[in-house]
């Protein structure tokens, strides 16, 4: 539990995250949120107040989270996690919780039915239906996402589901770059991000704050971090972000012929790209400063002299 405040006094946010049965995809949601809030201890963000979850059903209440859960957590780095299923609490948990966050869309219309009835037999009289969040709105990697339920297939299930509660997708933006493209890559496909944005120097340079990113590798923009996978180069970005989420194949087509052919202008572009940037920064290291010297250059024998490298 927090001990500290947000710095401008607002009270800590409290989050519960609902499943149905809260022994399998809930306290997954949980744990992973605990452990990316440091809740518990003394660095826990100061944002956020206490954490629970809990199921729609009763199915399982008093059991122990899922053993698949529970090892996908650990080989995740979550060990101190322990939980014990519960059935919401009508009215508490909604008057209790700033956000009660459904991990699909059949628990979001269970809770919104919830709230309905028991404000309609006086239980609830706030604003509880504006606590009612798609995970995918928070933490998902697009705004729809649902947390499929993994109980009845194997650990691979579970797997994808943790995957799915760790934080969106971060860009990192230097200002005037080709991270530009990127940002549009990610609205286009409708991912949730976070960009972490840096102004370059008065002079353009890129700022050491930037050059040093940890996980960026040589400080080039664009880059972006998802989960473990760190990368650079904005066409192996496109390509991962369209391999991995445009299910649709909207961007990447699927038809192998119409794939190569979207590569091939991406590849080319970027090649295009470096050679313009090439002639720019030869201009600039040698550039001519009268009439006369440009049309000594133009010469062949200015050419060959060097004075155009
Ligand atoms: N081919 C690369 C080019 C990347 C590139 O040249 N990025 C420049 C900004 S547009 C950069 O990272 N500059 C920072 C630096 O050189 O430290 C791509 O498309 O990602």
């Amino acid at each position: 539990m927090a001990n500290s405040s947000p710095s401008n006094g607002a009270k800590p946010a409290s989050v519960l995250f609902v499943c149905l049965g809260n022994i399998c995809r809930s306290p997954m949601a949980e744990g992973a949120f605990r452990h990316l809030t440091s809740a518990g201890t003394s660095n826990q963000n100061p944002l956020i107040g206490e954490i629970d979850s809990c199921g729609t059903g009763a199915y399982h209440a008093g059991d122990y989270s899922d053993s698949r859960t529970m090892s996908v957590l650990r080989d995740n780095g979550i060990t101190n996690y322990k939980h014990q299923a519960r059935r919401v609490n009508i009215p508490e948990d909604f008057k209790k919780f700033d956000y009660i966050i459904a991990m699909d869309a059949d628990n979001l219309m269970d809770l919104r039915d919830m709230v309905k009835r028991a404000k309609k037999n006086g239980q609830l009289n706030g604003n509880e239906m504006e606590k009612l969040h798609l995970y995918g709105e928070f933490g998902g990697k697009t705004k729809e996402e649902e947390i499929g339920d993994p109980y009845y297939g194997g650990r691979d299930g579970f797997e994808i589901a943790y995957k799915q509660d760790e934080m969106p997708i971060t860009l990192y933006f230097l200002q005037t770059s080709r991270a530009v493209r990127i940002a549009w890559l990610l609205e286009e496909l409708g991912l949730d991000s976070n960009v972490e944005y840096h102004d370059r120097e008065a002079n353009m340079d890129t700022p050491m704050s930037y050059r040093f990113k940890p996980g960026m590798a040589v400080g080039r923009s664009p880059g972006i971090s998802d989960g473990n996978v760190n990368l650079i180069e904005s066409v192996a970005i496109a390509e991962y972000l369209c391999e991995k989420y445009d299910k649709s194949s909207r961007l990447l087509p699927n038809d192998p012929a119409v794939r190569a052919n979207v590569r091939m202008w991406m590849y080319a572009s970027d090649g295009t790209f470096f050679m313009h940037g090439l002639s720019i920064l030869y201009c600039s290291g040698a550039a001519p400063d009268s009439a006369e010297a440009i049309s000594t250059c133009l010469t062949p024998q200015g050419v060959q002299a060097g004075v155009v490298s």
